[in-house]
């Protein structure tokens, strides 16, 4: 029952989330280190990428011994099945993503048609920006007439009628023509994904490095597709994010308020309920109950649009969602998709929290289900708040564990901030990187996995990485992680490098720059092609790195392939299940440097990854003629 007796100090680096595991285990409540614990050992075979139910012949396995099997019932051996499996991972990761950009499109659509309440064009400058890029005639139309030819142009890309998508348009002149010979210019947002799972079908493409060039063309269709899209079009819907300091852990939730965690992804529902948590007649409902407000924060991905666009606070990242509920303190847990994990209508049950699920593509048997409809947008977001408050007269008080103070985080970074602080372009940012003042950026992104202990890689890796003057760009549950390390003010400027740190200190920023959610990787992105114009070279030149420590889902298995097929070089803290196959390895870790210009690595330990991400970052710097050191030569002793 208690996760193989660990200490909840080795499964995770958090008081708060070590306080609530001790809750869990007194009170007897399941929680995902005991599941994990209950699984182990897993499966050898899967884990390796070795096993096919693709078909009903199987399922099947390879020995990775060579004794046994060594090809599946209709003759398809390990690079086989090892390239289908993470083909169909990385159509996942980019469906997700790409499917909650449709929803947003959706949305867009319809309030440019006025057929929603509680929505409405708030930057009109990304929207024209985004029209012209899109070849759209803006004068002499109105705001939302250009916003609905905006939207058809963008659901274009979700079909399969064109050659490449609007927004590939970002990258430099050098990789779309890289993606051009390599056959991987993705064509359509749905087109690339539904084509892999064609391809994965038995007997379709036996070819593993066929199957893999794919993978990253589909990863692509995310990247530079649906997640950019998500990214822009709740920009223009919600307001493009700008600097604001909020507060991050368990913290945040209040002793006398009704709690409100906002969990998921899709800032469509957590933007009206934050606007109907201010309704002063729901207001007035919850004093009637004895609560002096009402207090609404964020977990995940759903968490990070609300603190990046309205300084909402962030109760904590994916093994929070949980624990969350041990403090006895939360009235609702409001949900859409993805991330979601199905165990925590079982919590509730243990407390009075209600869970209501919003998507009609996302049920969880064991909650309210409030079906989310954009046309009463607001009326359902009321809805929902009014379900809260009526919980809280619920709330037992001598069960209410808020288990530390909040810590302050910096948010807000999008691409027009960055540049905006730098004046406008990107050419401050060069120098600086050309002088070494910052050596490098490296994005550190992704998950939490019940594997490794929670926050430690992402916390760790960046406290390497800044205090050897590379900036760090975070986004997802990372950004959360070193939001609760208090690595992300701008006095965390002082936890850098001499020369980033007096880059921070006179721009009045953190080193560690939160730039979103996970679709908002999209903005990292589009600030990579920036950055390679700006010096007139292809992406893969910049001494630029990825980083996923503690990465657990498909979606992240999409944004390493994009990161990596548009030049920038990533490593992984868990192991992906592909090292059943020497081949693919050999290519993902090794030969794809020579095809895209970038690669994987796998290092769990975030000390040996960050070493990793420097030698390579002071390479990339000499390729481009820039001073560099020799990281292997740094005297024994000093902190490396
Ligand atoms: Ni990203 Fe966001 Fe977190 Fe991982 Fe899940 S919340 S979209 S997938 S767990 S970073
Ligand atoms: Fe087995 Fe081939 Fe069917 Fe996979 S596709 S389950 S390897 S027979």
């Amino acid at each position: 029952m208690t996760a193989n007796g660990r200490r909840p100090s080795r499964l995770t680096i958090n008081a708060d989330a070590q306080a609530m595991i001790d809750v869990a285990r007194a009170e007897g409540i399941e929680t995902v280190w005991d599941r994990l614990a209950a699984q182990e050992p897993q499966c050898g075979y899967c884990a390796l990428g070795l096993s096919c139910r693709n078909c009903a012949m199987g399922p099947c396995r390879i020995d990775p011994f060579g004794e046994g099997p060594q090809k599946g019932v209709c003759g398809a051996d390990a690079d086989v099945i090892v390239a289908r499996n993470l083909g169909r991972t990385i159509a996942a990761g980019s469906s997700s993503h790409s499917d909650h950009g449709r929803d947003i499109l959706e949305v867009f659509r319809a309030t440019a048609r006025g057929e929603t309440t509680g929505y409405r064009i708030a930057d009109e400058a990304k929207l024209s920006r985004l029209a012209g890029e899109l070849g759209i005639t803006t004068e002499g139309r109105g705001t939302l007439e250009i916003a609905e030819a905006v939207a058809d142009a963008l659901y274009e890309d979700y079909g399969s009628r064109k050659e490449s998508l609007a927004l590939t348009g970002r990258a430099p002149e050098a990789r779309r023509q890289l993606w051009e010979q390599l056959h991987i210019t993705p064509r359509g947002i749905d087109r690339e994904p539904v084509e892999m799972l064609h391809r994965t079908h038995m007997g379709v493409d036996n070819d593993y490095v066929n199957i893999l060039l794919h993978g990253l063309r589909t990863s692509l269709a995310d990247g530079w597709g649906g997640s950019m899209i998500a990214t822009e079009l709740s920009d223009i819907m919600f307001g493009t994010p700008t600097p604001v300091v909020s507060e991050v852990n368990l913290g945040v939730l209040e002793f006398d308020q009704v709690n409100i965690a906002m969990h998921g992804h899709n800032p469509l529902l957590s933007d009206v309920v934050v606007s109907a948590a201010a309704d002063p007649e729901l207001l007035e409902l919850a004093r009637s109950h004895g609560a002096t407000g009402i207090n609404v924060v964020g977990l995940c991905c759903t968490g990070n649009e609300m603190m990046m666009r309205r300084g909402v606070p962030i109760a904590g990242n994916h093994l929070m969602q949980e624990l969350v509920m041990m403090t006895g303190a939360l009235e609702a847990m409001v949900v859409d998709y993805q991330c979601i994990m199905p165990s925590v209508t079982d919590e509730a049950k243990c407390y009075h929290t209600q869970v209501i699920s919003t998507s009609d593509k996302a049920k969880f048997p064991g909650a309210t289900h409030i079906s989310f409809d954009p046309a009463r947008g607001i009326e359902v977001a009321r809805q929902i708040v009014r379900l809260a408050v009526d919980v809280y007269p619920n709330r037992n008080p001598d069960r209410v564990r808020i288990p530390v103070d909040p810590v302050r985080m910096m948010a807000g970074f999008s691409v027009e901030t960055i540049l905006g602080a730098l004046g406008g372009t990107p050419k401050p940012l060069v120098d600086a990187i050309a002088s070494g003042d910052i050596r490098g950026a490296v994005a550190v992104v992704g998950c939490n996995n019940p594997k490794t202990p929670q926050d430690y890689g992402h916390v760790e890796l960046t406290r390497r990485l800044i205090e050897h003057d590379i900036l760090v760009l975070v986004t997802g549950c990372a950004a959360v992680a070193n939001g609760k390390a208090g690595q992300m003010l701008p006095e965390s400027a002082a936890l850098a490098g001499p020369g980033l740190r007096a880059v921070c200190e006179s721009l009045g920023i953190p080193p560690v720059l939160h730039m979103g959610s996970c679709v908002d990787n999209s903005r990292i992105l589009v600030l990579a092609g920036a950055l390679a114009d700006a010096l007139g070279v292809d992406i893969d030149q910049l001494p630029l790195a990825g980083a996923a420590p503690e990465w657990y889902s498909e979606k992240a298995v999409a944004i390493g392939a994009y990161v990596v097929a548009s030049g920038v070089t990533t490593v992984l803290g868990v192991q992906p299940p592909i090292f059943g196959s020497p081949h693919v390895v050999e290519l993902l870790a090794g030969g794809l440097d020579g095809v895209v210009g970038a690669r994987f690595a796998v290092e769990p330990d975030p000390v040996q990854a960050a070493l990793l991400i420097r030698r390579h970052i002071e390479a990339k710097r000499r390729g481009l003629g820039l001073p560099a050191f020799d990281v292997d030569a740094e005297p024994v002793g000093v902190a490396v």
